[in-house]
């Protein structure tokens, strides 16, 4: 089953935005497989910006997702990495339609609150990044297995 990568950034979890963006993939029906909220270190946010290393922003965009704490995710779901990109919304909030999460949270491409891995090659390597201990089995049970 497909998975993806999402991360609430710090202005995110500053605007106290957590519960009402976790709500909107929970609620579509993807299943939780990893969730922790930390901290994160120069060189894993490095690591995970690389492919935006030249870009001018990058210092910029380091800074940023350092500066404070960020909650990391784990979905899976069928076609989870493209339908995540829909709910999260365009890189530009400028661009992004109401409705998606950008569109509703955020203004500026420099504070967009929220990222999701742009194809299933880079989910799996930011899942590996965020999540090397691994992914908690959370296979879903009949409610009446629960009550
Ligand atoms: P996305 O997050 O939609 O996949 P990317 O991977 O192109 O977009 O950019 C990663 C992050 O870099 C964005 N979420 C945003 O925080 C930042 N970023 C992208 N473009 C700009 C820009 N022109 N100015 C400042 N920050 C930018």
């Amino acid at each position: 089953m497909e998975r993806t990568y999402i991360m609430i950034k710090p202005d995110g979890v500053q605007r106290n935005l957590i519960a009402p963006i976790l709500e909107r993939f929970l609620a579509k029906g993807y299943i939780l497989r990893g969730l922790k909220f930390l901290t994160v270190s120069k060189s894993l946010a490095e690591t995970h910006y690389a492919d935006l290393s030249s870009k001018p922003f990058f210092g910029a965009l380091v800074e940023y997702i350092t500066s404070g704490p960020v909650v990391a995710i784990a979905l899976e779901g069928k076609d989870v990495v493209a339908q995540g990109r829909k709910i999260i919304g365009a890189t530009n909030p400028a661009a992004s339609a109401p409705g998606t999460i950008r569109g509703d949270f955020c203004i500026e491409v420099g504070r967009n609150v929220i990222h999701g891995s742009d194809s299933v090659e880079s989910a799996e390597r930011e899942l590996g990044l965020w999540f090397p201990e691994g992914l908690v089995d959370n296979t879903p049970v009949l409610l009446s297995q629960i009550y």
